[in-house]
């Protein structure tokens, strides 16, 4: 027998990013592991990757080009020979083309695959090359990435590795041991050496039942919390003023402002006693060093934006940023010289094409459309909107249109890919090569195949080879090899890559950027904030030049075509949707509603899969507190029917105290498909923006809940 170990990388839209061992035993994968080398990965992979061969090999597998026979949404298909389903494909775009010009194809993707090269971009140099409508995808930390950029600019943060320095953590709606668990060992060590851990977070979470404090909060009234400890930090003088003195502006402004949140007025909103939020500011000020680790969840509601403005102006005021181990920590992916403009090509667009935005795919798809042509085509890869976007009924009405031409790549047939025309067979990380960044650590990795690809399953690279030849386009960008695609993905001059060459990185699977050591990091401690300024912005400088998108392969609106004004000072924007905002609405639909990550899911991936339906169950659940049960006589385990004026889904109810009254938890990525009534948390869920950086706000919302 031939027995190998092939090193590699998790390819999930995880910060972890972790490193994997494949064993691979006459050509097939037998076992995955995680790397015991790696510095984060540290020997263990999740429950939702530690089986991950079973993804690979699953019977569910979509392994040869499909071609719909049925009607829209039957899930019946037939199988096609790549040949024929490229030849139509071609042959459908180019008669849209030339009818309705190219903006009517749409293409929608996400992050599947986080491989630098098959992921997020793999797409973009074809379509805009084609010149159709641009999808703007604002899926995730958008909000929070441009308050981030207006406040200390495109830095890593705090080195996560730092955390075990660190003397007062807070997690700040990040539900480490379930979204980032490799970093928990971290915080676990700093524990061990007397470090006090806070979690602010609505639920009671497993992260929140090891933390020393948890502060149960109102959903979106985080912002009301961040300046009432500005409030009390600058009230109490417990203020570094010789550190923002010398690397802040516009001090004297935000304390203007932040005097009139009172802790008082923070109480009033998030639910939690004045006293706390004073020992909070107080104990946050004084126990160096201090930080702060932002979860994504925290930009979700209409005041997303403002909300990690006000939390990114915290560490510079108390001078954190002087010590290893203390400031801010939210995506280390900034640290990645990655060559965004060679993977996205914008440059290849004929004019400025029509940006839609992924949040609004169910209203582009039923002709609610900013300008130009109706949608007659949409290309779907590395993502499943059915699952995962808002307005669920509309985009399944727009999903089903008889004249929609609708082509997914995939590994399985998902809610979305059972309404393609044409379904495409995708590999698995174990099946093709990528270099990948991460978002939660700072090294650099590379995925070498273990196996050939199954049946005709192709890459998303050689997916986007074979329809730009069959689109006649001859241009040699499009005909690159993966190795000249992976070359040409970094910026290898950077400093942050000295040292490290690709052979080298093949071998190991994993290098660390070429930064300080954890131990002795400290980014910011004489300043030096990659902003307009160089300094820590308290009053933004960009703000003033309007509400944007940061552009990091986002693609959509850049600076270069901003919205509206913001307001440079970080300020409060209550929720949409709460008792204390919408009291009329809240009559009937009293009860706030959250979707968080599941435990076992990957957004909707594993949805489908054995092991991890044994943890997530196969359904969709919803978690409730025991009084806002009784009150509606709802017992464990009962079906619930969970609705608001959008819309309702149908669940099993969970009964816990851990999670704050008034407030449901609806854990994302079920699938829909394999839910009572066939819908989920997106049935309910708004389509509002939040302030900055056209995030959502799928968690400001309200329902009620009553048995099914
Ligand atoms: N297991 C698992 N891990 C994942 C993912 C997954 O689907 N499953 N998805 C990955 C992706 S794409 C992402 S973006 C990250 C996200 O990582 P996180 O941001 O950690 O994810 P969430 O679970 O959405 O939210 C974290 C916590 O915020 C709380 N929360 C919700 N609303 C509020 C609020 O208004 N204020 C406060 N203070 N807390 C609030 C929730 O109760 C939840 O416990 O996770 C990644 N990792
Ligand atoms: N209610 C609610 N909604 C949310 C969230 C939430 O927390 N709550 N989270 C939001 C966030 S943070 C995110 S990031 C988005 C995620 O939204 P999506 O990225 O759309 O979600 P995924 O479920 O990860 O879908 C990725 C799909 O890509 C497929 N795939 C994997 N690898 C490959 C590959 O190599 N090639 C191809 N062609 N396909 C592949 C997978 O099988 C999977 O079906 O959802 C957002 N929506
Ligand atoms: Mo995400």
């Amino acid at each position: 027998m031939a027995q190998s170990i092939v090193v590699g990388a998790c390819p999930h839209d995880c910060p972890d990013t972790c490193s994997i061992l494949t064993t691979v035993e006459d050509g097939k994968a037998i076992a995955v592991r995680g790397n015991p080398d790696h510095p984060f990965t540290r020997g263990r992979l999740c429950v939702k990757v530690n089986n991950y061969e079973e993804r690979v090999y699953s019977d569910q597998r979509v392994l040869y080009p499909l071609r719909r026979v049925g009607p829209k949404g039957s899930g019946s298909f037939a199988r096609i020979s790549w040949d024929e389903a490229v030849g139509e494909i071609a042959a459908r775009w180019k008669a849209i083309i030339a009818e309705s010009g190219a903006e009517a194809i749409l293409p929608y993707s996400y992050l599947g695959t986080q491989g630098i090269i098959n992921g997020l971009n793999v797409g973009d140099p074809l379509f805009n090359k084609l010149g159709a409508s641009v999808s703007e995808r604002t899926f995730c930390d958008s909000a929070s990435c441009t308050a981030y950029m207006m406040t200390i600019g495109h830095t890593p943060g705090v080195d996560p590795e730092s955390f075990v320095h660190s003397k007062y953590i807070i997690l700040w709606a990040c539900n480490t041991l379930s979204t980032n668990s490799h970093h928990w060992p971290f915080i676990e060590k700093a524990k061990k050496s007397g470090a006090k851990l806070v979690v602010i977070d609505p639920v009671r979470t497993r992260t929140a039942a090891l933390a020393d404090w948890h502060l149960q909060i109102r959903p979106g009234t985080d912002c009301a919390l961040a300046l009432a400890m500005i409030h009390v930090v600058i009230k109490e003088q417990l203020i570094d003023r010789d550190y923002i003195d010398k690397h802040t502006i516009g001090f004297d402004e935000l304390a203007a402002r932040a005097s009139t949140y009172t802790p008082e007025f923070a109480a009033s909103e998030t639910g939690i006693p004045a006293e706390d939020i004073i020992r909070l500011a107080r104990e946050y000020a004084t126990t160096p060093p201090a930080v702060v680790r932002i979860g994504v969840a925290v930009e979700r509601h209409a005041g997303g934006g403002q909300t990690v403005r006000a939390i990114a102006c915290l560490p510079a005021l108390i001078g954190a940023w002087k010590h290893v181990g203390g400031g801010l920590l939210q995506l280390p992916i900034w640290a990645f010289p990655v060559n965004w403009p060679n993977l996205m090509r914008p440059d290849l667009q004929p004019a400025k094409m029509r940006v839609i935005n992924t949040w609004r795919l169910g209203a582009a798809l039923t002709g609610d459309l900013p300008e130009g042509p109706p949608i007659r085509s949409l290309f779907v890869y590395n993502a499943n909107p059915m699952a995962m976007v808002t307005e669920q009924d509309r985009l399944e009405r727009g999903l089903a249109r008889e004249d929609l031409f609708t082509v997914v790549s995939e590994h399985f047939l998902t809610d979305t890919a059972k309404y393609a025309d044409i379904v495409l067979p995708a590999t698995t990380q174990l099946e093709q090569k990528d270099i990948m960044f991460s978002w939660g650590h700072l090294y650099l990795s590379y995925n070498n195949p273990a196996i050939a690809p199954l049946g005709e399953a192709v890459s998303n690279t050689e997916l986007f080879r074979r329809l730009a030849a069959a689109m006649d386009i001859d241009d040699p960008f499009f005909l690159r090899s993966d190795d000249e695609m992976i070359e040409a993905s970094m910026d290898w001059t950077s400093p942050a890559l000295r040292g490290i060459s690709l052979e080298q990185l093949k071998k190991t699977g994993f290098a660390r950027l070429s930064l300080q050591h954890p131990d002795e990091w400290a980014p910011h401690r004489d300043g030096n904030f990659p902003t307009p300024s160089g300094k820590c912005e308290f009053k933004s400088s960009i703000a003033e030049g309007g509400n944007f998108v940061v552009p990091l392969f986002r693609q959509g609106y850049g600076a270069d075509q901003a919205g509206d004004p913001v307001d440079p000072l970080p300020h409060y924007i209550a929720p949409n949707e709460s008792p204390m905002t919408a009291p009329a609405e809240a009559e009937r639909y009293p009860l706030s509603l959250i979707s968080p990550k599941s435990h076992a899911l990957l957004n909707s991936n594993y949805g489908n899969l054995p092991a991890q339906q044994v943890l997530a169950g196969e359904q969709q659940m919803v978690v409730l507190h025991p009084e806002d049960a009784a009150s509606r006589g709802i017992v464990a385990g009962a079906p619930i029917r969970v609705f608001n004026h959008r819309g309702s889904f149908e669940a099993f109810a969970t009964l816990s105290a851990d999670v704050m009254r008034g407030v449901v938890v609806a854990p994302a990525g079920y699938w829909h498909r394999s839910n009572r009534k066939g819908a989920t948390v997106h049935a309910v869920t708004p389509p509002a923006y939040a302030d900055l950086g056209r995030a959502p706000t799928f968690s400001d919302v309200l329902v009620q809940v009553a048995t099914a």
